[in-house]
């Protein structure tokens, strides 16, 4: 799939609904879904079915959201050796700035740079996986979900020795060397090193669903922050810089996006038929994202359209006083061996219960949930269907955030016809 861009452009979603819906049927997975399957669970089909959603996407059918010129990942052959975007060149530098001290800075010159080898190394000891949904704060569909490997970011940057006058921790990946394409994210240094034990790390991933990261998704190492839209999952990281300015230095700031902004509960419509019968429910089925806040349920409201009728919107009396009603939400899959990359138990996924290898929460946090509302007794017209979801906290699509620069969260509305 070829990159599309970040959203910051005027017609960005436009573009890419024709591109979830053309990823959607090319790879023929489960009627409607915006996340492709992996090549493994298309092989199982009888554990998909039952599931509105696949839970793995392939490494390559995710969106791609990508900035350069040429994008990294098209490069080859000595092209990707001199940008050291192979398993062999690929080092990471760690370095301090100002008063930031470091004592043991890695860095190329020194031969001090981190390898992949030895970041492998650190995984035997540290390492550690979980389930995690990629989305763009400014793209209203998921890009997909992995199953993510690596190693806290914590834990590398103990390598640096005993780090002093440290508040803020930003970092790059390969860009061209030009610095107008440089793509920059940041991290506060307590978020860096004080997660909650029962929250997923700010992270470097080298593995995705089972294999080496691919160049396509960042590879061979990228940032992966569970909690935060993409824009903090820097691809082809090789730059971690140490400062002690508090302010966040993000690249995603630039273009009026919220820097601290983090992944936001929100429910997706993938699909719902044009037509159907008098007599047969009418099957709408989705996706739900469980953000920051978690996700109670998702919910639809069916309405009936006149010719003519007036546009509504979240301030209307009509939507305040609407009937929603709470969709079916995907169970865990049964048999995770079904589900996961080949040979890994659940068992040994965070967020999972290491005794029974089931989820310790559903759904997961900052991973997706398939949804299906199968609605009844329609007599023939012209229906609108809207589907919102409910966060833990109670609030519902499009709250908390109209503002919607800290993350996309309108509303989405489908059209369809029933005939007698
Ligand atoms: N180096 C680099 N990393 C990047 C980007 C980029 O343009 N360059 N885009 C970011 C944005 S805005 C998003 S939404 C995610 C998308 O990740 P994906 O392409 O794996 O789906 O990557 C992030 N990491
Ligand atoms: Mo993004």
């Amino acid at each position: 799939m070829s990159p599309i861009d970040d959203g910051n452009a005027s017609n960005a979603d436009v573009r890419l609904g024709a591109l979830t819906r053309r990823e959607a049927l090319g790879l023929g997975v489960v009627a409607g879904t915006a996340i492709g399957a992996p090549i493994d669970s298309l092989a199982t089909p009888s554990t998909q079915v039952q599931q509105a959603q696949a839970v793995l996407t392939s490494s390559r059918a995710f969106v791609d959201v990508s900035r350069g010129n040429p994008v990294p990942h098209s490069l080859r052959g000595e092209a990707l050796v001199k940008a050291r975007l192979t398993p062999e060149t690929w080092r990471l530098e760690i370095t301090g700035e100002g008063s930031a001290s470091v004592p043991n800075p890695l860095t190329i010159e020194a031969g001090t740079a981190l390898d992949l080898s030895g970041l492998i190394k650190l995984a035997k000891t540290h390492g550690s996986k979980f389930l995690k949904a990629m989305q763009c704060l400014n793209i209203p569909q998921p890009l997909g979900q992995g199953l993510w490997e690596g190693v806290p970011l914590r834990e590398v940057l103990k390598l640096a020795g005993r780090i002093d006058h440290v508040r803020r921790i930003y970092y790059w990946g390969y860009h061209n060397d030009d610095p107008k394409q440089l793509f920059q994210s940041s991290l506060s240094y307590t978020q860096v090193m004080e997660t909650s034990p029962w929250e997923l790390p700010a992270f470097l991933a080298f593995r995705l669903n089972g294999e080496p990261l691919p160049l396509v998704r960042g590879g061979p190492v990228r940032m992966l922050i569970p909690w935060s839209h993409g824009f903090k999952s820097i691809k082809w990281l090789q730059h971690i810089v140490l400062t002690n300015d508090f302010k966040a230095n993000d690249t995603y700031a630039n273009d009026n996006n919220d820097p601290e902004s983090h992944l936001k509960t929100s429910a997706y419509i993938t699909s719902c038929p044009g037509e159907g019968k008098v007599g047969s429910p009418h099957l709408v089925r989705g996706v739900a994202i469980s953000g920051m806040s978690g996700l109670k349920r998702v919910e639809t409201w069916v309405r009936r359209v006149m010719g003519g009728q007036s546009e509504v919107n979240s301030n209307s009396p009509e939507w305040i006083s609407a009937a929603w009603s709470p969709c079916r939400m995907d169970a865990p899959p049964a048999d995770w061996g079904h589900v996961l990359p080949l040979g890994m138990s659940s068992k040994t996924v965070m967020g999972f219960d290491p005794a029974t290898g089931r989820p310790k929460q559903w759904p997961l946090p900052y991973s997706t949930v398939g949804w299906t509302a199968a609605i009844e007794g329609l007599r023939p017209g012209s229906y609108e269907v809207r589907a919102r979801s409910v966060d833990l906290n109670g609030y519902a699509q499009p709250e908390p955030r109209p503002y919607q620069k800290s993350g996309r969260n309108e509303v989405e509305v489908r059209r369809f016809r029933i005939v007698a």
